[in-house]
């Protein structure tokens, strides 16, 4: 082929991309503050890239965003990327933009489960990379290690020679500082900079092609629709310029483009013409897919979809169906649902809804616990009532055998807790293949183990280890069905009536298990109020009045000191039903409860969900 190559020498498109907390936002922070895209006096907030409510309250990021800086006449358009493994596909759709990515490795940590998972993805699309041994600062870091480190697991991941010559900065984001060596007493960004503009690619394109751009991000904006997210592969477009879109099915659908925008700082601009390498938004087309190709008229040529990971879990998401359905919010029927679940498809690459069984029912499919609890809770600030099932993992069968996922993890805690955490581990499939002691009281210990075993056992491992443990895993592969064993080796206590509960029927039930309401707390037949510390269900009173004088009003007892509540939040609720058990969300309430409410259909054995 006759290709006429030309590379945009005024752009760079890079991801940062690393382990969750080692530090990506706030390096994007620094480095707008000293590309001079903010005027000296301006106040900008902290990790400035985490702007959804929920990313700024729980300090992670969650969905990856972009944003520009200029550096020397050079315009840099930089993908921040989230860390945590269930928001993998982030990362991966960030990767589908950009021609080089900073691997960012905390000097202390190393690398970790994410930070392989996130370069295997960079170094299959054959990014160019650029480590940042960060958190230099650190009392305990040691950057030499780290670096050997990266090199092994360069070396791991099949690495080429070319690869594995990366260049090495050191740095401390969290003070704007980079530096060549560990040594240096470094004051700035700047060598940063001058590295990306020295060793990531300027975008390549080839002059003789007309426009052509793969869609590798949506975004919905109310008054222009739809818009669609992607690099400029060849060509360049201008506002109104009539182009097709080349769908999963080879179909093109006509589009004319109604605004063009670019990104500019932190904001977009509107721009005229939109140039071949950069980074832009169309708006002018409704229906349109992550992996489409947005291109010429004339000379329609689709791009490579860009295959992503498949989902490992899955989880019934249905209609609120407790008797206080429809009291706290604002969305409750399953078409509302449906259409919003639909809609964070268009967004999200690593989510897949269907349909379920019944007509209030759907299935959706993601990569772990966590990003479903963050769906769910961002379903429930927008008003949606909703009840979730326990997270199921996605078996494949091959040859007649049933195969499931199974995850490397990573345990480092404390030696003490060895016992307990290898004991629950191997209750639940778990194979121990490595156990390194460092003789500092801590051990780094890995398992292999079936991904089904850790769904709910986060939170044990953090009570077993008394908080000190860190948990890390990434998913290894597809192996034989290791066999079954109890979900939960606790049963619920079940509120047996409609009523409030007061102090002293809690009370009373206090030495029976672990309770989840506080006393005033409205309960309805078949509500979950407590985790029972036998293996069986318990039907309980927890609305029982202490005898009624006139003096006194039944929900407060006097006198009753009842053990402290730990507020249930979204990711202890899904990981402790069991199979016949369902969260119901509302916008003020989490409540875990029976899939069947009535004591009596249990007893008898009938299913409802
Ligand atoms: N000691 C030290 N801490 C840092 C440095 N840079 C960032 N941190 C801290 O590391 C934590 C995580 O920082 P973030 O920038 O949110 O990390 P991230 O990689 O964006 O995290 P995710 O997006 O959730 O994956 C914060 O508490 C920062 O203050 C640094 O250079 N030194
Ligand atoms: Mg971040």
């Amino acid at each position: 082929m006759n290709k006429k190559l030309n590379t945009n020498e005024k752009l760079r498109n890079i991801a940062i991309i690393a382990h969750v907390d080692h530090g990506k936002t706030t390096l994007v922070d620094f480095m707008f503050k000293q590309s001079g895209m903010f005027r000296a006096n301006q106040e900008l907030e902290d990790r400035v890239m985490d702007s959804m409510d929920l990313e700024r309250e729980r300090g992670i990021t969650i969905s990856a965003k972009n944003c520009s800086v200029f550096w020397k006449g050079v315009k840099v358009n930089i993908l921040d990327t989230p860390g945590h493994a269930d928001f993998g596909g982030e990362v991966e759709r960030a990767l589908m933009m950009v021609d080089g990515a900073i691997l960012l490795v905390d000097a202390s940590e190393g690398p970790l489960p994410q930070t392989r998972f996130v370069l295997k993805k960079a170094l299959e699309s054959n990014k160019k990379i650029i480590v940042v041994i960060n958190k230099i600062d650190r009392k305990d870091a040691r950057p030499k290690e780290v670096l050997n480190e990266i090199y092994d697991l360069f070396i791991d991941l099949d690495a080429t020679e070319k690869q594995i010559e990366f260049p090495v900065l050191y740095a401390i984001g969290r003070e704007g500082i980079a530096q060549l060596t560990p040594e240096d007493r470094g004051t700035d960004l700047q060598p940063l900079f001058d590295e990306i503009l020295k060793e990531i690619p300027p975008p390549i394109y080839d002059v003789d092609e007309p426009f052509q751009m793969l869609v590798a991000d949506l975004d919905y904006s109310d008054y222009i629709g739809r818009l669609a997210i992607g690099k400029v592969a060849h060509g360049s477009a201008k506002t109104n310029d009539n182009l097709v879109c080349i769908n999963e099915e080879n179909q093109t659908i006509p589009l004319k483009i109604s605004k063009l925008q670019a990104y500019e700082g932190l904001s977009l601009k509107e721009v005229e013409v939109a140039e071949a390498g950069d980074i832009i938004v169309i708006a002018g087309i409704e229906n349109v897919h992550i992996g489409d190709t947005i291109c010429n008229q004339l000379q329609p040529k689709a791009m490579k979809r860009v295959a992503v990971d498949e989902p490992t879990i899955s989880m019934v998401f249905g209609i609120n169906t407790s008797p206080f359905s429809g009291k706290e919010g604002k969305y409750v029927q399953s078409a509302k649902i449906r259409e919003r679940l639909y809609k964070e498809t268009l967004r999200n690459v690593a989510l897949k809804v269907e349909d379920g069984e019944s007509k209030d029912s759907f299935i959706v499919k993601g990569r772990g616990e966590f990003q479903m609890a963050i769906l769910v809770e961002t379903l429930r600030r927008d008003g949606f009532e909703l009840s979730i099932g326990r997270p199921h993992v996605i078996y494949k069968h091959k040859d007649g055998k049933k195969l499931e996922p199974i995850e490397h993890l990573f345990v480092d805690c404390g030696e003490a807790f060895i016992g307990i955490v290898t004991d629950k581990l191997s209750q639940r499939k778990g194979r121990m293949i490595n156990l390194v002691n460092h003789s500092t009281g801590r051990v780094r210990i890995e398992f292999s183990i079936p991904s089904r075993g850790l769904i709910g056992y986060r939170n044990e491992f953090l009570t077993d280890t008394k908080g000190t443990g860190i948990l890390n895993s990434y998913l290894q592969g597809y192996e034989e069905y290791r066999g079954d064993y109890p979900l939960r080796l606790t049963g619920s206590l079940v509120s047996d009536r409609q009523g409030q509960t007061t102090g002293y029927a809690l009370f009373n039930l206090e030495p029976r298990g672990v309770l989840f309401v506080t006393p005033g707390e409205d309960v309805y037949e078949g509500m979950i109020v407590g985790e029972h510390n036998k293996d069986n269900d318990l039907n309980v009173n927890a609305c029982r009045p202490k005898k009624l004088s006139n003096m006194r009003a039944s929900s407060k007892d006097e006198g009753i000191i009842l053990t402290p509540v730990t507020p249930l939040t979204l990711e202890r609720a899904i990981e402790f039903i069991n199979d016949d058990e369902i969260v119901e969300v509302t916008p003020k309430n989490i409540r875990l409860r029976k899939a069947e409410l009535s004591a009596m259909a249990r007893y008898r054995g009938d299913r409802a969900f």
